[in-house]
């Protein structure tokens, strides 16, 4: 039985899952939900993830959602590099990046760059400029690790990497779109703020499969130059 992905364009939790895919070189069968069609509350896809969120993994008659539980059951489920560690000391590293980027970095990210995407930028500044500080705060600690290593954990990508990096690709993304309407959210320009961070994405985007992870409503709207979301 294939295991089967269920997951959004552009939605950087699905990002995840679809990067550990294919940095194991598994196969699976492609689900793209269509928010816009209801994909996600039909009585079909609630039956699967209850939440109505995206991603979620079916394989056979088991289903998961959450985005770091699939990335879990992958690893166990898939050959492949080992995403969650080596040893007793890159796991708890490992987790400890997941959960710091839940609790101080995904939502905070999100908060900050959606308004930019919605038009709602203006009436949400406030809002906005307090979570790209935060971002901000964390892109600096994520900086002082990178400086002196290629992943965040240990000597090869992990789940550490797959968890934090989508994050930082739609912050940057976020920013780029907010300095086409002229606001500075100040994370531009990102390579020369954070050199390490930036190095550590265009690792990432090197990998052989990485493109066939790349948001498709992204890269429809980079070649309508004045879409960003
Ligand atoms: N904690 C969940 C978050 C999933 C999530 O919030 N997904 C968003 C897309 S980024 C979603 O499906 N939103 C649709 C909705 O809320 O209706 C995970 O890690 O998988």
């Amino acid at each position: 039985m294939a295991i089967e992905i269920f997951w959004l364009s552009g939605s950087p939790y699905s990002w995840r899952v679809l990067l550990a895919l294919e940095i194991k070189q598994a196969s699976y069968v492609d689900r793209r939900l269509d928010g816009s069609k209801g994909d996600l509350k039909s009585p079909e896809y609630l039956a699967i993830n209850p939440r109505g969120r995206a991603p979620a993994l079916r394989d056979g008659d088991f289903v998961l959602n959450e985005s770091v539980a699939i990335m879990a059951y992958l690893d166990q489920a898939c050959p492949g590099p080992k995403l969650f560690g080596a040893s007793a000391g890159e796991t708890g590293q490992i987790w400890r990046f997941i959960c710091e980027c839940s609790d101080y970095l995904a939502d905070e990210t999100i908060a900050a760059v959606l308004p930019v995407f919605s038009g709602q930028l203006p009436e949400k500044r406030e809002a906005v400029f307090a979570s790209v500080e935060k971002v901000r705060a964390e892109f600096a600690r994520i900086e002082r690790v990178l400086a002196d290593q290629d992943w965040l954990v240990g000597d090869a990508i992990s789940a550490a990497d797959i968890a934090v990096y989508p994050f930082a690709a739609l912050a940057l993304r976020g920013a780029r779109a907010a300095e086409k309407k002229g606001v500075d959210l100040g994370f531009l320009p990102f390579v020369g703020r954070y050199p390490a961070v930036g190095r550590w994405m265009d690792r990432i985007e090197a990998l052989p499969r990485y493109q066939k992870t790349y948001p498709p409503h992204w890269r429809a709207a980079d070649v309508a130059p004045g879409s960003a979301a």
